[in-house]
């Protein structure tokens, strides 16, 4: 069974997305941890706000199939660093969220992406359930 990895900053729509895409009752609890549910795995949003955690986030790739970079479409900034994704030897895609949002910016978040090194990028909301078949189609 093939696993996907969320990565992203606090509050951009990780736990909301893989409770969207799981269709159960995934509780977050806000820890400083890394959370397994299913093919889906969760990381603390401070492990890419600080990057002596980077490590962290390698070292829990090396579970998964797919890792997935999230931005959120509202936010003006991104903490991805350019060329991110390469580090990670793994497919990787970028995840947009909040594409319902009213102050959505998708070309923006999309740029983010791709300076960050990714070349696929989904658009998701999990209000609309927009993309959400899309990542779950990754997993198959
Ligand atoms: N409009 C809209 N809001 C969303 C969407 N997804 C998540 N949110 C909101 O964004 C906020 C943060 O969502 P979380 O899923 O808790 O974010 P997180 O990335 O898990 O946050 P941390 O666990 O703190 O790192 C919540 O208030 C959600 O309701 C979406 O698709 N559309
Ligand atoms: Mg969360």
């Amino acid at each position: 069974m093939k696993k996907m990895m969320f990565i992203g900053e606090t509050r951009v729509g990780k736990s909301s997305l893989i409770r969207a895409l799981s269709g159960e009752e995934f509780s977050s609890h806000r820890a400083m941890a890394v959370e397994y549910f299913g093919q889906y795995i969760n990381t603390p949003g401070e492990f890419l706000e600080n990057s002596w955690f980077y490590n962290a986030l390698i070292t829990s790739s090396a579970d998964c199939d797919i890792l997935a970079m999230v931005q959120d479409a509202t936010r003006s900034s991104s903490l991805f660093p350019p060329l991110f994704a390469p580090i990670f030897n793994r497919k990787v895609v970028g995840v947009i969220t909040k594409v319902d949002d009213p102050a959505a910016n998708t070309e923006r978040a999309e740029r983010f992406l791709n300076s960050a090194g990714a070349r696929e990028v989904v658009h998701t909301s999990v209000r609309t359930g927009t993309g959400l078949d899309t990542l779950r189609e990754m997993l198959r």
